[in-house]
């Protein structure tokens, strides 16, 4: 039997694909939806102190190789994904609160809030991209270290870090040290690569409304950064925190290459937005044939263990 079964801080996983959050987890019928599929978690959509329509549309494209997006946090406010916790526990799997205040207070207040509740595990967003006239707060290692201190200090769940993607190693070596001292359980690595720009040359045209065309990418295009992000923090991170892969995952063979790199476990975004909740149980059973082409077991007989060249 092939064992494709993850855990963090003592929250078990029956396997390792769960959805990214963003796509397709607003509301409770998105989220039962994924309840009903073969993902092993169900993550749901980054939320705010009050609800949010959003930026205006058109502000999502799927291109050739992967997707742009400017949704700017369109969400239902925070009471209604705790009001929603209880219905969403029938399936028996892990179930994540995503949070994304706009100031140290605003995350806190949501923290506090799910701490009281039965959800499982917190992901705290410090990088989404799309908000007008506000920077990713991962790119400003000071604010980061305060918010994640807070989280250390307030959080009675398990919880981690979703981070926007590093591209300088000093950058992940500042990153990795604020981790090492507040020991999140775990980091998502990456959220798109923000304030990309996709045109349509026959229009001449971007192919989003907000911020002149600018959004996040996601997709294809991104897998290098992504798993360039796994790896080089499971270089620099303790062994205890545990890393999540999301970027550019769409086959079994791309999820081999992610916990080769050093995730635990994995989460779908534009393969999902793209292929609908049937994705979750190709992906997995693609990765459970790449393992048993090359002998392995569990995802221990791999985790990490990508070969450098002497
Ligand atoms: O809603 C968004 O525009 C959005 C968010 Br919160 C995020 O974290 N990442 C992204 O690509 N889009």
């Amino acid at each position: 039997m092939i064992d494709i079964s993850a855990e963090i801080s003592g929250i078990h996983f029956n396997s390792c694909i769960y959805n990214a959050s963003g796509p397709l987890d607003a509301t409770l019928d998105e989220l039962n939806n994924i309840g009903y599929s073969n993902a092993c978690g169900i993550l749901m959509k980054s939320c705010t102190i009050l609800p949010r329509e959003g930026n205006p549309e058109p502000r999502y494209k799927d291109i050739d190789g992967g997707s742009i997006n400017s949704m700017g946090l369109p969400n239902m406010g925070y009471k209604y994904y705790l009001d929603i916790i209880p219905s969403l526990m029938k399936f028996n799997k892990p179930v994540i609160a995503s949070i994304a205040g706009q100031n140290l207070d605003e995350y806190k207040q949501m923290i506090e809030a799910f701490n009281s509740s039965k959800v499982d595990i917190l992901e705290i967003n410090l990088s989404c991209p799309n908000i007008v006239g506000k920077p990713q707060i991962g790119y400003d290692f000071e604010m980061s270290e305060e918010i994640i201190k807070m989280c250390r200090e307030v959080s009675k769940k398990p919880w981690g870090l979703k981070l926007p993607p590093y591209f300088d190693f000093v950058h992940f070596e500042q990153m990795a040290s604020i981790l090492n001292g507040s020991k999140p359980d775990f980091i998502v690595c990456i959220n798109s690569i923000g304030n990309a720009l996709f045109i349509d040359w026959e229009k001449e045209q971007v192919v989003i409304k907000p911020k002149g065309g600018f959004g996040g990418l996601g997709g294809k295009y991104i897998k290098p950064t992504a798993l360039a992000n796994v790896r080089k923090f499971y270089e620099l991170l303790n062994k205890n925190i545990k890393i999540i892969g999301v970027g550019g995952i769409y086959t079994g063979v791309d999820a081999f290459e992610f916990i080769l790199s050093g995730a635990s476990l994995l989460q779908l975004g534009t393969s999902f937005a793209q292929e609908g909740p049937k994705v979750f149980q190709r992906v997995s059973e693609e990765l459970k044939s790449v393992m048993i082409q090359k002998g392995y077991q569990n995802l221990q007989d791999f985790k990490g263990k990508l070969k450098v060249i002497d």
